[in-house]
């Protein structure tokens, strides 16, 4: 495996040490602690050689896009072009601009794995068991039992982690520093697990399920699981959750989740299990690894940055909030001044819609509607495409702010800190350089 290092871990070891890359040009180190600790978008201005024309309306404190940019290659056996955060184990994440297919291909789907995938996987002995307190007939299923018996289906589906945007919270959290690429909405193809479910017999008092997978605990101790997350049982009897052995017509990749996984569109992926080999029904909500403590969960109330929360007062996260990312243009382009310039990107809300998208090049002053497609399918994200004019020379930003169907907005800048750095959902932004 090759390995570039990433301005990301440049930063995480010494931010001061990081070369600033401006548009494949190496200029003066310039980072982004030290974009805050120095002058901000007036020396920003001089680095960049160029005027910014709405510097008035730049929010004080905030990191301009331009440095805030980071897509070194990183070579993944079946994956291109991911940013690696983590290599024991895995963790990558996809550069928004190889986000821009409608459906997201395998070679472009992130990759976030809490201990380490299984190595050997033998097709014709693996097994799903359905059980728990409140199953009323444990089944085990071969992979053919589960292609035969059940009908298949096929949704677009989007799954983001949990953590994505994590990199932007001060104080910073612990764990992999995602920007915006631990998102992806690929074609998935499998089996309702309400239908499997149903033939092994729900009990009255089921409230949750949760999957078990064949992953191995970092720490070697087979007695540990790394993850077991789960649903509540209306989420999980929704149509929409599949067993899943495919992804875009061919089999899943190794570390997506080979052969079968769970998928639970518009919830922190965290719940959409990988290489799973059990599910349970539950009487309780479920209390496996990561399931209690800070582990996905944010405060119940809002709380000031930096706040220690206790565990009995954080909530565990559920449907993800609404979100958008711009996937083309390339952020750090050079674009003629009189020419309108094409800008497009996905806009997703976890169970909900996205009802309109906007876009700025003025820091957030005035907003611009854009085109918005409606989903293929409930829990697909949404493409949108924008127009936009430069009034003259200089250093510009583009920003997407989507809106649910219930009224939420994206926040421009940063929504609610919390303890574990979850679901920021600030406005995606890139950097244009007009001329
Ligand atoms: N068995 C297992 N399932 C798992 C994980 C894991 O580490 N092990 N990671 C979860 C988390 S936190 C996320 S964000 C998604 C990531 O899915 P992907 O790697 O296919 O992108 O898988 C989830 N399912
Ligand atoms: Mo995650």
């Amino acid at each position: 495996m090759k390995k570039e290092r990433g301005i990301h871990e440049l930063y995480a070891e010494d931010s001061e040490k990081a070369d600033w890359l401006v548009w494949g040009r190496k200029t003066d180190p310039m980072t982004r602690r030290g974009f805050i600790k120095k002058s901000g978008l007036l020396a920003m201005g001089t680095v960049l050689g160029a005027s910014i024309p709405f510097a008035e309306n730049f929010p004080g404190g905030l990191i301009p896009a331009a440095l805030a940019q980071d897509d070194d290659p990183f070579e993944i056996p079946g994956k291109d072009g991911l940013i690696i955060l983590n290599d024991k184990p895995i963790n990558a994440e996809t550069p928004p601009h190889l986000l821009d297919d409608d459906i997201t291909p395998a070679n472009r789907f992130f990759i976030r794995n809490n201990g380490i995938p299984p190595e050997t996987i033998d097709l014709t002995t693996w097994t799903l068991e359905i059980t728990g307190e409140s199953c009323k007939k444990t089944t085990k299923f071969t992979l053919e039992e589960l292609k035969q018996n059940f009908e298949h289906h096929t949704y677009q589906l989007q799954l983001e982690c949990g953590g994505n945007g994590r990199s932007e919270f001060n104080p910073p959290a612990k764990g992999n520093q995602w920007s915006v690429g631990a998102i992806g909405c690929a074609q998935w193809t499998g089996v309702r697990l309400k239908d499997v479910l149903t033939q092994c017999g729900i009990k009255e008092d089921a409230v949750y399920i949760a999957y078990y997978g064949a992953d191995t605990h970092l720490s070697g101790d087979p007695n540990q699981v790394p993850i077991s997350r789960g649903v509540p049982i209306s989420k999980a009897l929704e149509d929409e959750t599949l067993i899943a052995w495919a992804m875009n017509g061919e089999d899943i990749p190794l570390q997506n989740g080979y052969p079968l996984r769970l998928v639970c569109g518009g919830w922190p992926a965290s719940t959409s299990g990988k290489w799973i080999n059990r599910i349970v029904i539950r009487n309780q909500i479920h209390d496996g690894p990561k399931m209690g403590g800070q582990s996905y969960r944010v405060p119940c109330n809002p709380v000031a940055s930096g706040t220690k929360v206790p565990d009995e007062d954080m909530c565990i996260i559920e449907s993800m909030p609404v979100k958008s990312i711009i996937t083309f243009p390339k952020s750090g382009i050079t674009h003629e001044l009189g020419k309108s310039l094409a800008v497009r990107g996905h806009a997703w809300a976890g169970d909900f819609e996205v009802s309109a998208l906007y876009v700025s090049n003025d820091f957030g002053k005035t907003w611009h509607k854009a085109d918005l497609n409606p989903p293929v399918n409930r829990l697909a994200w949404q493409r949108w495409h924008a127009t936009l004019d430069f009034p003259k020379i200089g250093y510009y930003e583009v920003w997407a702010l989507a809106a649910d169907s219930q009224g939420h907005l994206q926040p421009m800048v940063l929504p609610g800190w919390n303890p574990k750095g979850y679901l920021n959902n600030a406005c995606h932004r890139i950097a244009i350089q007009v001329v």
